[in-house]
């Protein structure tokens, strides 16, 4: 595949809701977008990058620097034979793991569609939808998290997550899990705790959650050590995997029992497939994690979700529950709990260029 250009937006699309972390709230979900063309045809991804380094350390200017003077020529007017050619060439590029994603995942689009198959085919995944579930933002009150969790739960969602931080942590799930006695319920505090907070930590324990999902620093696998070893619930870990080395460096000290895998966190589908592939062999389950992202983000995150250990709901829920309007022609929607994967070749999605210039804020087109 010879890749002729490129060209890099940076798009910001309104959500419905405010989405509230412990790390801030987000009321729009801005991104880099990226298409690469090649051969007649194209291929699109986001970066999972935000405006702040709030998640992890990477962003949007910073990314949009790398790609454009470093990653970006590197790779284009030149022939890949394959994704693991291309990021072999970029083994020299440190971290950035959200930068590089945005790449490699535009080739895979461009690479299935130009071999004319599902990006699931070509990954090898197993299922044509995958099982979901949402993770719900902190609300202005328990009762209003409750009313959310059961109406999403009506609608079919395999598991409930709530965003906790210290002080909105062990009522609010008390609250859901009363409601919700058989649904899988779980909590993210994306790195709001520390092992000063093992009182909380333990109370959380005991109200049958399924897992505990990054609840210490995002760069700190060893006090996750400690953690699980005083916890039943397993722990998760999101912020603090970047690569598959991490990965089975987590699983080999127990720092968690699970991994939330992100393919725009990990550095790619390559990656993420490792990741996978890890987890497996500690007889770790998987599920795909998601950044509020748009169809095109979606759709990945669907097709990498269809590998055989994603056996947990991930967070890939339908797209009408984050945007009036979405930058892609296709609906992403799920039904009993369930996401089809989109047909078609490559991600089996098409921009809606026309509603993408209205949204876009930065444009640079990229050449060899
Ligand atoms: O930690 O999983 C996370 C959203 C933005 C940043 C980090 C996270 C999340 C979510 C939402 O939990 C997942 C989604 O609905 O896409
Ligand atoms: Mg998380």
């Amino acid at each position: 595949m010879h890749l002729d250009r490129a060209e890099l937006r940076v798009v910001s699309l309104p959500l419905l809701k405010p989405f509230r972390t412990s790390f801030g709230v987000m009321t729009d979900k801005n991104f880099v977008l990226l298409r690469l063309f090649g051969e007649g045809l194209e291929g699109v991804a986001e970066g999972v990058m935000d405006l702040r380094p709030d998640f992890r350390e990477e962003t949007i200017s910073g990314a949009l620097a790398l790609l454009q003077d470093t990653v970006l020529p590197a790779v284009l007017g030149h022939d890949w034979v394959n994704p693991e050619q291309l990021m072999r060439h970029l083994t020299g590029i440190r971290g950035n793991r959200m930068a590089l994603a945005t790449v490699e995942m535009a080739f895979w689009d461009l690479w299935s569609r130009s071999l004319g198959q599902p990006l699931s085919a070509v990954l090898g995944g197993v299922r044509d939808a995958v099982p979901v579930g949402v993770s719900l933002g902190i609300q202005a009150s328990v009762e209003a998290t409750v009313d959310s969790a059961v109406s999403h739960a009506e609608q079919g969602y395999r598991r409930i997550k709530l965003k906790i931080q210290p002080g909105w942590d062990v009522d609010v799930v008390r609250a859901v899990k009363a409601a919700l006695p058989d649904t899988p319920v779980t909590v993210d505090a994306n790195a709001a705790y520390s092992l000063a907070n093992l009182n909380t930590l333990r109370e959380l324990d005991t109200l049958g959650l399924d897992y505990i999902e990054q609840p210490l620093a995002w760069n700190d696998m060893r006090d996750h050590v400690k953690l699980q070893a005083l916890m039943n619930t397993p722990l998760c870990l999101d912020e603090c995997i970047t690569t598959a080395q991490d990965a089975r460096k987590a699983l080999e000290t127990a720092a968690c029992r699970l991994v939330n895998i992100k393919v725009g966190r990990v550095g790619g589908h390559l990656e993420a497939r490792r990741v996978h592939d890890v987890a497996a062999a500690f007889s770790a389950p998987v599920w795909c994690g998601g950044m509020l992202e748009s169809g095109v983000g979606r759709a990945h995150n669907i097709h990498l979700a269809t590998l055989e250990n994603f056996t947990k709901p991930g967070d890939t829920s339908s797209s009408s529950r984050y945007w009036a309007r979405d930058l892609i022609h296709e609906a992403l929607e799920t039904s009993g709990g369930m996401m089809p994967v989109p047909a078609g070749h490559g991600i089996g999605v098409t921009l809606d260029l026309p509603f993408l210039e209205t949204i876009t804020q930065q444009k640079f087109e990229v050449g060899p």
